[in-house]
């Protein structure tokens, strides 16, 4: 079977030729306008940006190079004996556009665990990091570190054309996504279990069998499996999510992808964004403290508008693009719902009966455009009902996992020869005479 890099080989001229014609014939067609609304509020809805890889729609959720999840469960392969999606294939099909065949996904499988394996420096590094550092700066400091070995930049300093980019950032991007295992559960050692041997990369695993066994997680198939479909549901959201879209600017610049992505985790660590998952486990665990074990749903409205009126978000609802339940939220409700522990876990039932009265709280609240919940309403629950209770490390896994998405696209920006990301930005004053002269 061909490797990932001569498939990538086949399918880039094609991909170039078609924006080369787009741009030459339609360069100047106009396909939206910008409102005030669109300068002052976040750049909602404005379409500014080229991503391959993923698109998004507010009702029916996201599709990835026009698959649906539930078309991934079908199509991408699993591990050997297992059923959910191998984060590999995903990784496959978001950087090719095309499905891998099992014999592909173990190639690279193998080839992702032959690289695995984190410089002696950068361990250095890690462990004289202070054990109360947040495990998200930790991940991003660590990544910016690892661009001493760039490839990209090597070459970039020796003098290379803009053809040959796309392969030295494809050089990075694998390793750094190789890497990031190792990295992750070296963070997880440190700050939670010190003293416990952190085991090497065994050749024979795919990339989250091995991260299951670097945290110690790895005989338990149940929680590798849901950490399978994680990070591969995590890996991309379109390409103006927060994370993404500081990947594209970054690597814009031609920083190297290790740059790129860190400044992408530090993004992925606010809040609004990938901490919520951390924040939704710590909000479910107050209301289940206070309102006690069995709870009616009565009192989860109760609990709902205490937080609201209190002025704080209800973390884990609400979507910049999605007006719908979260797909990615629906598929981990089903893994959980073919699971009977799962199923019967006190936080998983208190996240679904939460589900069942959020959407009409937040409705009468009346401030949230989308009052459904998104993937961080469930994630971190699931996590913390397997015995990862640490929910400040929950967003390095969300962190493993955007590099898929954010990395691939990173490649093609470079083999599309995209340029340098510098939108115009106006002053208030400007702004309103702009809105004079309409
Ligand atoms: N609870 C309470 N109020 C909310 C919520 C929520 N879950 N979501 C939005 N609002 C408010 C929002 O703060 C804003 O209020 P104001 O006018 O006072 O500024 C108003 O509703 C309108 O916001 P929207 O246009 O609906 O949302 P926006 O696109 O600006 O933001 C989020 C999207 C995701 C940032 C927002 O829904 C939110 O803060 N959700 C909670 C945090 C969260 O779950 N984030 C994770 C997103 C997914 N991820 O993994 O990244
Ligand atoms: C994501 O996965 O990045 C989040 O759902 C946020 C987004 O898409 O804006």
């Amino acid at each position: 079977p061909q490797t990932l890099r001569e498939t990538l080989q086949e399918v880039i001229p094609a991909k170039q030729e078609q924006l080369k014609k787009l741009k030459t014939e339609h360069g100047n067609a106009v396909v939206g306008d910008v409102k005030v609304d669109n300068i002052i509020g976040g750049m909602r809805g404005l379409k500014a940006m080229l991503w391959d890889a993923s698109v998004l729609d507010p009702i029916e959720g996201i599709r990835f190079h026009g698959l649906s999840i539930p078309d991934c469960q079908k199509v991408l392969p699993p591990a050997p004996g297992g059923k959910e999606i191998l984060p590999e294939s995903m990784l496959w099909l978001l950087l090719t556009g095309q499905v891998p065949t099992p014999e592909q996904t173990l190639g690279l499988s193998r080839e992702l665990a032959e690289k695995g394996e984190l410089p002696k420096f950068l361990e250095d590094l890690v462990d004289s990091f202070p054990q109360t550092l947040h495990p998200m700066t930790q991940l991003s400091m660590a990544v910016a570190a690892l661009n001493h070995d760039s490839s990209f930049q090597a070459a970039y300093e020796k003098g290379i054309k803009k053809t040959e980019y796309w392969t030295h950032t494809l050089e990075d991007c694998i390793n750094l996504i190789a890497r990031l295992p190792a990295l992750a559960a070296r963070i997880y050692r440190n700050v939670y279990k010190p003293d416990t041997p952190l085991p090497t990369i065994n050749k024979d695993l795919d990339l989250v069998g091995n991260y299951s066994n670097l945290l110690g997680y790895g005989d338990n198939e149940s929680l590798t499996e849901y950490l399978r479909l994680y990070i591969a549901l995590h890996g991309d959201h379109e390409g103006g999510n927060a994370s993404a879209h500081t990947a594209h600017l970054v690597g814009s610049t031609l920083a190297d992808p290790y740059l790129a992505y860190s400044a992408a985790l530090s993004a992925l660590a606010g809040p609004l964004h990938g901490l919520a998952n951390q924040e939704v486990l710590r909000w479910q665990m107050a209301m289940q403290k206070e309102l006690g074990s069995d709870v009616s749903l009565d009192q989860i409205k109760e609990y709902l508008w205490k937080t609201l009126k209190s002025g704080q978000v209800v973390p884990g609802y609400g979507h910049g693009v999605l007006r719908n339940p979260d797909p990615r939220f629906i598929a981990l409700q089903e893994f959980c719902e073919t699971r009977p522990e799962l199923r019967d876990s006190p936080i998983i039932k208190l996240v679904q009966q939460t589900f069942q009265v959020a959407p009409d709280v937040l409705k009468e609240h009346g401030k949230t455009k989308n009052p459904y919940p998104n993937v961080d309403a469930a994630s971190g629950c699931v996590l913390y009902h397997y015995g990862l209770t640490e929910f400040k490390y929950y967003t390095v896994i969300f962190g493993v996992s955007r590099a898929l998405g954010a990395l691939t696209q990173l490649v093609w920006a470079r083999a599309l020869g995209l340029p340098l990301e510098r939108p115009k930005s106006v002053s208030i004053d400007v702004l309103q005479q702009l809105v004079k002269q309409a």
